[in-house]
């Protein structure tokens, strides 16, 4: 049987690196789209790495950037892909407000670059197409919960950008019978979660507060609400819908929504911390109220117990709000309706909330004490806070 060949977009991200996995495991071949850096930048693949010596490689990575229409031609006619998987973007929404410019040519125009590109190449029969919408495009929400039918209200620069790449998409379907399909998916988060977004955020601030090495976080709006997902299931949906025999858009999500607010408490109690929020908007600040001494001594050790039992006792402030993280126009709401992808699709998610939660947390407060170590052993440890 002939191996099935995929390119995967944006594969050095979170998305990208969990599917490319999986598509290997699978037994296609992956080519993926990686950007020139200054610095090695694929951490999140070194382990599927494949020496470009090696023979019959099942793992090949191109130079890149959804921003040059030759490049991306040049190389889709070079892997004359089965599937392409557009995973590529400027992907954090504060940031599309300092770089709408830049977001709108990758997010929106990348898009129409590769979908033009397999029309061009007259690929347009073999090559099936994902594009990585999302549920940002729902912004001030016009229905509670969000589904297919849901009318779009984007909120920042990127979620305009990402329209375009919606419709252009659906357009692309229409005009030429493409394979193409919009995964509308909403918040998923991981262990290899860019350490800028919220979840991962407060994940590694409660590990290294657990562990001695920073004494507050600083957030930005405790009370907006989103509809987590784990993004191990939502590479799967994103699988899925290329096998469908017809192209279409889907919605992926939990159809549970979540406070910002109440990440925090949940990710605190999972390390045996809890918290408690006093005040409103820019002077809300979390304090730590009690510890859960044997969950804590479970999760994170001993080492530093007395001093976060310390803490407790004069009822510390760990959590601040700071006003610089707060965005000029904010999606308050998203929760999903995902009937139509586990009916067509078959998608069922394996985490809830609290799984997706312990992942991340066991998953940090290993990565901080690997910190703790190297500054013990002389290194200098930078806290970053973003
Ligand atoms: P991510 O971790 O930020 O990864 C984005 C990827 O795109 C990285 O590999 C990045 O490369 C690459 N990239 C950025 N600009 C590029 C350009 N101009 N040309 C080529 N590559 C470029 O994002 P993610 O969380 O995996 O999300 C994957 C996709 O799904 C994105 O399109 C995102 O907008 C969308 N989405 C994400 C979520 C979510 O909750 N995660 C929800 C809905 C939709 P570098 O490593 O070089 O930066
Ligand atoms: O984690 P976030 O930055 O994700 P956001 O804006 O929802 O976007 C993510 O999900 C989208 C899908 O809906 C993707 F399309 C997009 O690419 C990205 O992956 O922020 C979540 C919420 C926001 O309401 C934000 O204002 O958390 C709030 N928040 C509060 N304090 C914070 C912070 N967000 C960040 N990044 N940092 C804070 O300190």
């Amino acid at each position: 049987m002939t191996q099935k060949v995929a390119l995967v977009t944006g594969i050095t991200g979170q998305d990208g690196a969990y599917l490319a996995e999986y598509l290997l495991k699978k037994g296609y071949i992956v080519h993926g789209l990686k950007r020139r850096s200054s610095l090695f930048n694929t951490d999140r693949i070194d382990h599927l790495y494949q020496d470009p010596h090696v023979e019959n490689r099942n793992l090949i990575l191109h130079y890149g950037d959804l921003t040059d229409s030759m490049n991306i031609t040049r190389i889709i006619q070079e892997v004359q892909p089965d599937e392409i998987y557009n995973l590529a973007a400027m992907s954090h929404v504060a940031v599309s407000f300092e770089t709408p410019e830049y977001v709108a040519n990758a997010d929106g125009i990348g898009t129409l670059r590769i979908l033009e590109a397999v029309r061009l190449l007259g690929l347009t029969k073999k090559t099936r197409i994902y594009q990585a919408s999302t549920s940002e495009l729902y912004g001030m929400v016009q229905e509670v919960p969000q589904s297919e039918k849901t009318p779009f209200y984007p909120r920042s620069p990127y979620a305009v950008a990402k329209m375009y790449a919606y419709w252009i998409t659906v357009n692309y379907r229409e005009a030429y019978k493409m394979h193409a399909s919009n995964g509308i998916l909403f918040n998923h988060e991981s262990p290899i979660r860019g350490e800028t977004f919220v979840t991962r955020k407060i994940t590694r601030a409660l590990s290294k507060i657990a562990l001695g090495s920073q004494d507050t976080v600083f957030m930005g709006n405790l009370n907006s609400k989103r509809d987590w997902g784990h993004a191990k299931d939502y590479i799967r949906a994103m699988y899925l819908i290329l096998q469908q025999d017809k192209p279409s858009d889907y919605v992926i999500a939990t159809g549970i929504t979540t406070t910002i607010r109440d990440f925090i408490d949940m990710a605190a109690k999972e390390i045996g911390l809890q918290l408690e929020f006093r005040g409103e908007g820019a002077d809300e600040i979390g304090v730590l109220v009690n510890v859960d001494q044997e969950k804590f001594i479970e999760k994170v050790g001993d080492q530093f117990l007395d001093q976060i039992i310390t803490r407790a006792a004069v009822k510390d402030v760990v959590v601040g709000v700071d006003k610089r993280y707060f965005r000029p126009t904010e999606v308050d709401l998203l929760i999903g309706d995902p009937t139509k992808s586990k009916t067509v699709l078959g998608w069922e998610p394996k985490y809830d909330l609290k799984g997706l939660i312990a992942d991340m947390m066991q998953s940090d407060i290993k990565l901080m004490q690997r910190e703790n170590y190297l500054q013990e052993g002389g290194y200098q440890i930078l806290n970053y806070f973003e």
